[in-house]
């Protein structure tokens, strides 16, 4: 018996804090067991990793140094939460994965995409995510909504075309495997994005 592995992402303000509890109920009412989890983070040793990477006073964090600890987080996190819930059969629901490697460190800030698959390979053997729902808006919004709120942390300070190659890494692997991907258009009203999610995800859950 084996569960699924779904991961939400999008750039940054796209809203997959707001909507991750609304995937959660949609799949508990399906009769799914979930595990909500969160990516850097999902285990205390993650929690403390993510504090590092976050924390505005690390500017001097190379980009080796942020990518290997992206997937030490990741490591401790498949260890104790993702693959034990999975053994089990239940439906893991984790806001953001590898896929924001690639988008951050690989888009972000140009480390290569075969190191980025090297490390995936070696942290995470076999395993991907069974569907990846990005939540897609213009970096403009995102900044906007997202700049409501307090202090930037060291991400938040990076500059719009950063951002920019986030987004378009995002779109671009989308493309390429778009039996995985479900991308929805995040830049509408709340209750017309959870109308999206809503549909793909029916249409999901009828064929898995
Ligand atoms: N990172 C990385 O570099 N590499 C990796 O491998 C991983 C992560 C896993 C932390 O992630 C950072 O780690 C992240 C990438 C990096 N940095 N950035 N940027 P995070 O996911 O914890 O942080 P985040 O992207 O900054 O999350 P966020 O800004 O909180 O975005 P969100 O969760 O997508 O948005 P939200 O909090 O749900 O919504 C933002 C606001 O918009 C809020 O006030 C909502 O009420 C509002 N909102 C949401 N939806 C709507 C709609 N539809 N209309 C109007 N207003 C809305």
């Amino acid at each position: 018996m084996s569960g699924q592995f779904i991961t939400v992402e999008g750039g940054e303000g796209a809203g997959k804090s707001t909507n991750l509890a609304f995937i959660k109920t949609l799949l508990e009412a399906a009769g799914k067991e979930v595990v909500m989890t969160r990516e850097p983070g999902g285990t205390p040793l993650g929690e403390a990793i993510r504090g590092l990477l976050l924390d505005a006073a690390q500017k001097g964090m190379s980009s080796d140094t942020e990518l290997l600890l992206m997937f030490a987080a990741r490591a401790q996190h498949l260890n104790d939460v993702i693959n034990p819930a999975l053994a089990a059969g239940k439906w893991v629901l984790c806001d953001r994965f590898t896929d924001a490697t690639y988008a951050y460190q690989g888009g972000g800030r140009g480390v290569s995409m075969a190191r980025i698959a090297q490390l995936e390979q070696f942290v995470q053997g076999d395993l991907r995510p069974d569907l990846t729902i990005i939540l897609d808006l213009s970096v403009a919004q995102g900044m906007q909504r997202a700049g409501a709120r307090s202090t930037p942390d060291r991400f938040e300070q990076e500059q719009h075309e950063f951002f920019e190659k986030v987004r378009t890494t995002y779109l671009a692997r989308a493309e390429q495997r778009p039996q995985h991907y479900r991308i929805i258009d995040a830049g509408q009203a709340l209750s017309a994005v959870q109308q999206q999610i809503r549909q793909q995800l029916t249409e999901y859950l009828g064929n898995n």
